[in-house]
Order: structure tokens, then sequence, then C-alpha cells
């Protein structure tokens, strides 16, 4: 016999139990796409404590579709290793550049994130941040579906060492600090904007781009070009690869 109650009563005591762990936590991360959950990845598999915050069901972010919804990625010589780590297969397409499927490369860095001990919590958005002595101290968040719905509802926070916005081309994190904290560390003091595609330069700059914005805040992946006013860079994923890995080690370099 199943009872339904059983279901309902167990559903609501893990959560709980698994929401209450990660009140207070090392970093927490806005955004599961490739950069965030990379950055969680090797941030956890140093014993950090790592919460990752995503709007979406799924995590991922833009890397499922691949370019144009052709499910592939091509990652460069410099960034395959960290998808070799995690088996995902890779073929040499040219000298220099590799193509992996993306459905393949997001479900196993999404595993790879798990096992290494980040949480994930899907269906929640990162909407402000926690701030103290000037320095960003957490993330104030709240379910998506009351953001879909438009409802007036007080979110809840969270409290973290370090904080990192990896919520792509919308930089929502630095969005918020701009607009609410102050002057980001950037030359204007405010989002720079992202440029027009050049793979070239935007794979070596969201790399340079990704580091501490604000005290207590990095900028990982698609947002750092964003904030630092870099080009864009079509569906080659190595770029957001090593800024989700430099993001965990200058972070990890603070915590010790
Ligand atoms: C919680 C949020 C919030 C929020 C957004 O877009 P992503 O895949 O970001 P990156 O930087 O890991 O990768 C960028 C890449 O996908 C890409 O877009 C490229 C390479 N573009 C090149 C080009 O030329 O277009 O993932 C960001 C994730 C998404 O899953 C969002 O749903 C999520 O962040 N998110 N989660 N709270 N406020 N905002």
């Amino acid at each position: 016999m199943i009872d339904d109650i059983i279901v309902t009563k167990k559903i609501f005591e893990r959560f709980s139990k698994d929401f209450s762990n990660y009140f207070e936590v090392d970093v927490a991360v806005a955004g599961a796409g490739p950069a965030g959950m990379i950055a969680a990845k090797y941030l956890a598999k140093h014993d950090k404590k790592v919460v990752v915050f995503e709007r979406k069901l799924s995590p991922g972010g833009g890397m499922w579709g691949g370019g144009m919804t052709f499910p592939i990625i091509i990652v460069q010589e410099e960034s395959k290793k960290i998808l070799e780590e995690i088996n995902v297969k890779l073929d040499k397409a040219e000298e220099g550049y590799y193509s992996a499927d993306s459905v393949e490369a997001c479900s196993k860095i999404c595993t790879a994130t798990i096992d290494a001990g980040a949480k994930i919590f899907n269906a929640i958005s990162v909407e402000d941040v926690l701030i103290r002595n000037n320095k960003i101290n957490g993330f104030v968040i709240n379910w998506s579906a009351v953001e879909i719905a438009g409802l007036h509802v007080d979110p809840l926070s969270i409290r973290a060492k370090y904080c990192i916005d990896a919520t792509g081309h919308a930089a929502e994190v630095c969005k918020i600090v701009q607009k609410k904290v102050g002057r980001l560390n950037t030359p204007s003091g405010k989002i720079e904007e992202e440029k027009s595609m050049c793979a070239e330069i935007g794979e070596k700059t969201v790399v340079e781009n990704t580091r501490e914005v604000y005290p207590g805040l990095f900028v990982a992946g698609m947002a750092a070009n964003a904030v630092y006013g870099a080009p864009r860079m079509g569906p080659i994923f190595g770029g957001m690869l090593l800024s989700g890995k430099k993001a965990a080690e200058e972070i990890l370099k603070r915590l010790g």
C-alpha cells in the first residue's frame, strides 16, 4: 500500500532538511549555466560548502541548445581537459577545435557538480543581495513561480562568504548591485554592456573579466563579458568552463 500523505510528508521533511542545510554557506552561485556549475564543482571539490540557485527547472543555461539548436558545442584546446575530467566525449573537429554533444555535456556537468558535493536548487531566483559593511554577504531568493506570477511575496535570504553572479548575458546580480548598492569594479563603475560577436576576443576576455566585481561578489561566464564590456562569442563554450574554474580558484585563494 502506498499512502499519499506519507509521500507529501516525506517531500516536505526532506526539502526542509536540505534547504536548512544551506542557510549559511561558503559560496552561493546565482545561475546554473556552465560557468556557475563549473565554479560550484571546483569549489565543492575543495570541500567548500556551495549552493547554486537556478531560476529554471533545468540546470544547464544556454548550453543545451548548442548553436542555433543544433545540439553541438565547440571547445578549444585549453578547456577540453575540464570536459575530459567528467567523461564528456570529444571529437577532434580540426586542429585546436573539439566538438561535444550539448545534451551530454550539460547533463555530465550537472552530475559532476552534484557529485562533487555542491547543492543545486532549481526553480529559485536570486532577486537581491544581502549587504553588510559594504560587502555582499548573501543572496535574497524567491520561488521563480512567485516571480513569474508577479505575486507580491517577500523573499527569504541566505548568507555566503562569497557570491558569484553566473546569470549569463543578463548579469542580473550585477545589475541589482549597480542599481541599489554602489560602484562596480569596472572603468565606469557601471555595467559596460556586452559587445557584438568576436569569438577570438570574447573567449579570452571572459576569463580575464572573471573577477571580484564588488566586495564579496565575483562575476563569471557570459555575465563577466556583459559587465566589463566585452564581445559575445557564440556557441564555443571553453571560455565559460575556464571562467567558472577561475572564479573557483580566485575564491579558494580568499577562503584559504
Ligand atoms: C537564478 C538565474 C537568474 C537569477 C539567470 O546563460 P547561461 O548559460 O550562463 P553562462 O555564463 O554559464 O553561459 C553562457 C552561455 O550559455 C551563453 O549564453 C553563450 C556562450 N553565449 C554566447 C553568445 O554569443 O550568445 O546560464 C545562466 C543561468 C540560466 O540557467 C538562467 O536561468 C539562470 O542563470 N539565471 N538563476 N536567479 N536571477 N538569472
